[in-house]
C-alpha cells in the first residue's frame, strides 16, 4: 500500500462556459465557476473534488472565491500531514475552525475520498457502502426559458438522450405569467413526459397557495422548494394541502435540517446535493434520516462538473434511500468537459462511471485552458 499521508492540496478556479444561459430565480449563469481541488497523497496518488454552487452566491451564500479561501486556509491546515484513512475525524475537526461553509468542505472531502479510493484501486462507491446499481434516472433542468425555446429543448433532449422528466425553474418572473407559460409547455409537448418545478424558495405562502393548485391542474408532478428555507411550517402545510409531492431543497442543508423536515412531515422528498450538505458523509447521514422517516431522496445537483457529478453518482449508486432518481446532468450543461472519459447519458438514465475513485481522469490541457488567470 502506498503512503496515504495527505501531502499537498491544490486549488484552482475554472470558468467553464455553458451551452446556453441557465436562468435561476434571481440569477442567470452563462458560465459555471468550479473550484477544482486536487489532493496529493505522499505515495503519489491524486484525488479530485469540485467546489460548486448553482452559478453564484445567490443559492447558499458561498461561491468559488469563498470556497478557495476556505480550502486554501483553515481547511487545509486541519488536513495536511494526516492519514487519509482518518477522513471522518478530519471532517469533524474542520468544524472547530470553520463554521458552516458546507460547499467548501464538500469540495475537499470529496477529493480526499477520491484519493483514498484511487489508492485502494476501488470505485469511490466501495468506500460508501458498496455499489449496488450502475445507472439512475436523470431529469433535465430547463432553466427559465421563453416558451418556444423550452418546447424546442424538451423535444431535442428527448430525441438525443431519451429524457422524459424535466425540471422547470420558476421564481424569477410574475407567477401568473410563468404559470401560464408552464401550462402551455405541458399542453404543447407529448403526454408521456413528466414535469416538475423548482421555485428556489422565492414564493410566500399565499403565492404558493394560489399558484401551486393551478400548476397541479396543468400537470406538474412535483413542487420543489416553493417557499422559504426556514419556514418548515408552510412547507408542511403545502405538503398536506396541494395534493402533489413536495421536495425540500434549500430547507435541508444538514442532517439536523432533515430531522426537522421529517419530524414536521414537511415534504415527501428530500433533495440531496452532496455539495450543499458538506460532502458524502453528511449526505449519507441525511439519507439515513430521510429513509427512517419514510421520505424519499433525490440525487440533486449544484450543476457540478464531471468530478463532482461522478462523486454524487457514486453516492447515489451506493445509497438505497435514493429512490427518487437524480438530476445529475451538470456536465451536459457545460460547453466542454475536462476529463478524458465521458459520463454517459442514455434512455433517460445516467451511467455511473467505472474505475478507481470517481472513475474519471483529468484532461490537463482543458483544465489549464479553463483556469481563471
Ligand atoms: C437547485 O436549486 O435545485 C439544479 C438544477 C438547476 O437548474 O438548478 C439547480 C439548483
Ligand atoms: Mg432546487
Amino acid at each position: 500500500m502506498s503512503d496515504l499521508t495527505i501531502d499537498r492540496i491544490e486549488t484552482r478556479i475554472l470558468d467553464v462556459p455553458l451551452i446556453r444561459p441557465h436562468g435561476f430565480a434571481t440569477y442567470t449563469a452563462t458560465a459555471q465557476p468550479i473550484l477544482l481541488v486536487s489532493v496529493h497523497l505522499a505515495g503519489g496518488v491524486v484525488g479530485f473534488g469540485e467546489g460548486v454552487v448553482p452559478g453564484g452566491a445567490w443559492w447558499g451564500g458561498e461561491n468559488a472565491e469563498t470556497m478557495k479561501v476556505m480550502v486554501d486556509g483553515e481547511l487545509s491546515q486541519a488536513t495536511l500531514g494526516r492519514d487519509v484513512t482518518e477522513l471522518a475525524g478530519i471532517a469533524q475537526d474542520w468544524n472547530r475552525s470553520v463554521a458552516n461553509m458546507r460547499f467548501a468542505k464538500a469540495a475537499l472531502e470529496i477529493a480526499l475520498f477520491d484519493a483514498w479510493a484511487r489508492a485502494l484501486d476501488v470505485p469511490l462507491a466501495h468506500l460508501l457502502g458498496g455499489q449496488f446499481r450502475n445507472e439512475l434516472d436523470c431529469v433535465w433542468a430547463l432553466g427559465v426559458l421563453p416558451l418556444d425555446e423550452a418546447i424546442a429543448e424538451v423535444n431535442e433532449r428527448r430525441e438525443a438522450m431519451g429524457t422524459r422528466a424535466f425540471k422547470l425553474k420558476m421564481g424569477s418572473g410574475d407567477p401568473a405569467v410563468d404559470s401560464v407559460r408552464i401550462a402551455e409547455l405541458i399542453a404543447n409537448t407529448d403526454d408521456d413526459l413528466s414535469y416538475r418545478i423548482d421555485v428556489n424558495a422565492r414564493w410566500d405562502r399565499l403565492t404558493a397557495l394560489r399558484y401551486l393548485p393551478k400548476l397541479r391542474d396543468a400537470g406538474v408532478e412535483l413542487f420543489e422548494q416553493p417557499t422559504p428555507a426556514d419556514d418548515v411550517e408552510t412547507l408542511r402545510e403545502l405538503t398536506a394541502r396541494v395534493g402533489v409531492p413536495v421536495m425540500a431543497d434549500e430547507s435541508v442543508c444538514s442532517p439536523a435540517d432533515a430531522l426537522r423536515v421529517v419530524r414536521a412531515q414537511a415534504a415527501d422528498v428530500i433533495a440531496i446535493k452532496t455539495t450543499k450538505l458538506g460532502g458524502l458523509l453528511e449526505s449519507k447521514k441525511t439519507a439515513a434520516i430521510a429513509e427512517a422517516g419514510g421520505l424519499a431522496c433525490h440525487g440533486a445537483t449544484s450543476l457540478e462538473g464531471p468530478f463532482g457529478t461522478a462523486a454524487s453518482l457514486h453516492f447515489a449508486a451506493s445509497t438505497p434511500a435514493v429512490t427518487f432518481g437524480t438530476e445529475l446532468f451538470g456536465p451536459l450543461l457545460l460547453k466542454e468537459n475536462y476529463v478524458q472519459e465521458e459520463i454517459r447519458y442514455q434512455g433517460g438514465k445516467v451511467l455511473v462511471p467505472q474505475g478507481p475513485g470517481t472513475g474519471l481522469t483529468p484532461d490537463w490541457d482543458k483544465i489549464d485552458f479553463f483556469t481563471r488567470k
